[in-house]
């Protein structure tokens, strides 16, 4: 049985609640281990202005729980209404929010503890059939996969944060050859289903399932890697506005870069910041903390560009075999150790190459998990898209100023990801655990 989702499979109600509950739980022991790591005057410090203190986001889990399963699934009375607008990431910018009248480390703690309490009770007690909220569990799935979320930021909060490290874990596994750093797929025209109607927790942006056309493309087998781009900075990468788009080459020159985020210069090797440790950056490890601007550049001098939306996600999903789009590149069971590098089960990118069990028909490697990657694509709505259970996830960000990122990264847990889900930010970010491929349109002769 599933340990993540309820698949589409059928699961008696007792079994799929006792999934939910153990969902739950698993989650919260994550951000509890991510916010007892440190001590109380850093919960509530904001360790860089992109983010919100520590106990803000866990105030915040508690506060969304608490609207979405105790109040609106139980139709229990409030336990803080007055806290509503303080946890309202609409009504204040996480700059803003370390002078709001917060609720301290243990005030949180015992807040959330008590909703989750009452979350737990009204999973016990309800129906999980004849409302769409909770039809397979959904809104309890949303709840799991917000919480999940945040504690992605939270860890994106801890690799800003100052001072010696606090969080620990294993390097993922050795990789037994390193690919050469221009191996690339072909990808045959042709149509493929793309987005879900199925996936049960899946969110509203990956809905409808449709179907695309896509032409001809190659991707790269594996993300671009930080040899490939120490060459993109030797060769003067951040000093030809000619790689760059107009926007990509202002914000460039505005925010002065010069290497990814968390890179210095030591001599003639570039040392990282990776959560408290200073380090050689390795070369066979996929790049990270860079922004959609500086992969944009990169894919131009490379004679490539970004993959589209559509190319992403047919390259990871789609088995010629069957003409089925599947769950996961490799397949529909649910990710494992030993096919990708999620949640957090290790503090970093695993060197291209890893996860040879991860690998989709298509050949490419390391699509789910490891670093999120750019695409070409802005966060746009599928066609029959409708907003559920509310406007605010994905609706209010659809346009032109949002860019979208696949495929999750070490940071990212497994409920939360799936070669469907789509996330986005705006294309100057870099404190996100991003990174790329690169796509290309096959010449006339290399398709003959
Ligand atoms: C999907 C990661 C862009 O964190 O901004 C959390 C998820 N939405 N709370 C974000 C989210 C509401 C969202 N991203
Ligand atoms: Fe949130």
């Amino acid at each position: 049985m599933s340990t993540i989702g309820p698949e589409s499979v059928e699961l008696s109600q007792d079994d799929l609640k006792s999934l939910v509950a153990a969902e739950l739980e698993r989650t919260r022991r994550r951000s509890a281990a991510l916010t007892d790591a440190v001590d109380d005057d850093d919960l509530v410090e904001q360790h860089s202005p992109l983010m919100s203190p520590l106990v803000w986001d866990l105030a915040h889990v508690g506060s969304q729980e608490e609207l979405w399963l105790v109040r609106d699934v139980g139709g229990r009375p409030a336990l803080r209404p007055d806290i509503d607008d303080l946890y309202d990431a609409f009504q204040h910018s996480r700059c803003d929010r370390p002078e709001l009248p917060l609720l301290g480390p243990r005030e949180s703690r015992e807040y959330i503890a008590t909703v989750r309490d009452k979350a737990q009770d009204v999973l016990h007690h309800v129906s999980l059939e004849g409302r769409r909220l909770v039809d397979q569990a959904f809104a309890f799935g949303m709840i799991v996969q917000h919480e999940q979320q945040h504690d992605e930021t939270m860890l994106a909060t801890h690799q800003l944060r100052r001072g010696d490290p606090v969080l620990h874990a294993p390097d993922p596994p050795p990789t037994a050859r390193a690919p050469s750093s221009h191996e690339e797929v072909l990808v045959p025209a042709g149509t493929f289903t793309m987005g879900t109607s199925t996936e049960p927790w899946a969110l509203d942006n990956e809905r409808p399932a449709h179907p695309v056309h896509v032409a001809d493309f190659f991707i790269d087998a594996h993300p671009v890697t930080n040899a490939d781009f120490f060459r993109f900075i030797d060769s003067g990468g951040y000093r030809e506005p000619r790689w760059w788009t107009e926007e990509g080459w202002r914000h460039r020159e505005h925010a002065r870069l010069s290497a990814p985020l968390f890179w210095r210069r030591d001599g003639d090797t570039w040392l990282r910041r990776r959560f408290g440790r200073i380090e050689p950056v390795p070369p066979e490890e996929p790049v990270l903390h860079v922004s959609f601007h500086e992969a944009q550049a990169y894919a131009n001098w490379a004679g490539k560009r970004l993959p589209t939306e559509p190319e992403w996600e047919k390259a990871a999903r789609f088995d010629p075999a069957t003409g089925r789009s599947m769950r996961y590149p490799w397949g529909d069971d649910e990710p494992g150790p030993e096919r990708a590098n999620l949640g957090q089960r290790h503090l970093r990118p695993a060197a291209v190459g890893a996860y040879a069990a991860g690998q989709a028909p298509s050949g490419a490697r390391q699509l789910i998990g490891d670093v999120w990657e750019w695409t070409a694509s802005d966060f746009a709505p599928y066609p029959g898209f409708e907003a559920f259970p509310y406007p605010e996830y994905s609706q209010v960000f659809f346009g032109t100023a949002q860019k979208v990122l696949r495929g999750g990264s070490f940071g990212t847990d497994p409920a939360a990801c799936r070669a469907t889900f789509r996330n986005w930010d705006f294309p100057i970010r870099r404190q996100i655990f991003a990174g790329f491929r690169c796509a290309r349109t096959p010449s006339r002769e290399e398709l003959d």
